[in-house]
Parts: structure tokens; sequence; C-alpha cells
């Protein structure tokens, strides 16, 4: 992914923020952690919560707990879904999963280690009053919980989508859900409006949608069996429902009263359209 030179230092101190997420407990559910934070990763949900903290014009400092929990959030997702009891993945990242690399018991836990640390990192942060930690705190066990994350999680291993509605109810739990998590937490750190934060999680739930289209086109090949927009769309009726979804993105972003540049500009990015 071509990076924009504001998104350079940030990437950066997400990285270096991610590698002493870790506390040193078990050795060996350390490195299997660190295996999974230093497979080359987008970090897409915390350069989200980051990049509309920068639009939203707070203090940057504030973003990175929040947003390195949100990742570690993510990356426990990934590696249960990757288990052969659901997804039964060998690759991720360009490399084998953490269950091939280490055992399926391992990557069961890593996987809860990593949800866990993702609270405590969040509880510890030294910059966040205890207000604001419990509204985080909150919103971060909602996304991921059992009405959203894993809801769509469970929808989509047992009851495949048998028409658009349910495939977007399916994709707005199993993949907006962290990214309505991420821009609501730059709304909560900005102390924006009531108002405001509606907006964000309606920015929230298009983006997640379109990402899930645009991870659905990269992995076409790869994932032929597999549930996807592909199972009830051909490749054009697939690029236009992400278009009419993009469109739709925008019509939010612009309802918003900061012009949110670099949001627009990182989306530009991931896109190539927006
Ligand atoms: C809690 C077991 C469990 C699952 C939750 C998130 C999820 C449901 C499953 C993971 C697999 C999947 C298709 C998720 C949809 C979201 C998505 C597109 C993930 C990939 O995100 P990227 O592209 O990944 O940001 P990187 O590797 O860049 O971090």
């Amino acid at each position: 992914m071509q990076i924009n030179p504001i998104c350079k230092p940030i990437l950066e101190k997400i990285n270096q923020r991610l590698r002493e997420a870790l506390d040193r407990g078990d050795e060996r559910l350390h490195q299997a952690a660190s295996y999974v934070l230093d497979g080359e990763g987008k970090r897409v949900r915390p350069m989200l919560t980051l990049l509309t903290l920068l639009d939203l014009s707070s203090d940057l400092d504030r973003g990175y707990g929040p947003a390195i929990a949100l990742e570690l959030v993510h990356n426990y997702s990934l590696v249960h879904d990757d288990l052969p009891c659901m997804d039964d993945d060998d690759e991720r990242r360009g490399r084998p999963t953490l269950h091939k690399a280490y055992d399926e018991a391992t990557a069961v836990l890593c996987g809860d280690y990593l949800l866990t640390q993702a609270f405590k990192i969040l509880t510890d942060d030294p910059h966040l009053d205890a207000e604001i930690k419990v509204r985080l705190l909150e919103r971060l066990s909602y996304y991921s919980g059992g009405s959203q994350l894993l809801l769509g999680q469970s929808l989509d291993l047992l009851t495949p989508a048998g028409s658009i509605e349910e495939l977007q109810t399916i994709y707005q739990m199993k993949t907006s859900s962290l990214f309505c998590c991420a821009l609501e937490f730059a709304g909560i750190l900005a102390e924006v409006s009531d108002e405001e934060l509606h907006q964000l999680t309606q920015i929230g739930i298009k983006l997640g949608l379109a990402f899930q289209i645009e991870n659905d086109f990269l992995k076409k090949e790869t994932e032929e069996n597999k549930f996807t927009i592909f199972t009830l769309l051909d490749k054009k009726g697939a690029k236009l429902y992400q278009k009419k979804l993009l469109s739709e993105l925008q019509i939010e972003m612009d309802q918003m009263h900061e012009s949110l540049s670099h949001l627009r500009a990182y989306l530009g990015v991931l896109f190539r359209e927006v």
C-alpha cells in the first residue's frame, strides 16, 4: 500500500507501540503474540482512529493507546478466525497462520491473550482520564462482543447470507464493527457531540462494508469456496455495489462539520478512488 507522508511517522509509532504492548508473562505466549504482531498488517483500524483524531483537532498522543488496543482485538480475531474449527486457513499475511507456525492450543491462548491485553492497555493508559476510559472500554467491548463482531462471525459460519441484505448485515457485524469502533474512539477522544459521534458511526459502517468488498476482490481467486460477495454477484455487480457504498460514504463524510482531510486522503489510498 502506497503510504501518504503524514501516515509514515504515525504508522511507525503504531508499530513501535504494538511491540511495547506485550508484557512478559509466559515466554511461549509472548513469542506467539510477537509472531502475530510482526506480520505485515496494514494497521488500518489504528490509522483510522489516529487520522480522524488529527482531523478533529485533538491531541494525537492520547490516541495511541486506544488505537493499539483496537489493533490487538483485530489481531486476536484473525488468529481465531484462521483456526481449523473456523476458517481453517494455512496462510495469513504471506506467512503460516499462527496455529501452523505453533500449534492450535497456542493459537487459542494467544488470541485470548491479545484480546485481554487490549483491555489492559486501555485501562492502564496514563494519558486518559477515567471517564474517557470507561467510554472507550464500553465501545470496545460492545463492538468486539456478542451483538457485533462475534455475532457476525457466528452468522457467517452457521447461516451464510442468501441475499445482499443478509450479506450486508453479516459484513456490518464482522467488518464494520471495528471500523465503527476506530472512528468512535476518535470522536470520544476529541469529545465531539452525540450527533457527530453518530455521523462517525455511519461513516464506519459504510467504510467497513466497502473495505470488506475490496477484501473479497483481493481474495477472489484464493477464496473461491468461501462465502463472499461473489456468491451473490458477478464481478461487475460487486464493483457497482462497492461504488454505491463509496458514494454513500462520501455523503456521510460531507455531512460532518470538519473537512476530515486526513481521513479522506487515507481512504483515497485504501480504495484508490474515494
Ligand atoms: C472473533 C473469531 C472471530 C472472528 C471475528 C474479524 C473476523 C470475525 C474474522 C476475520 C476474517 C475476516 C474476513 C475479517 C473481515 C475483516 C477483514 C477484511 C479482515 C482483514 O483486515 P485487514 O485487511 O488485515 O485490515 P491486516 O492483515 O492488514 O491487518
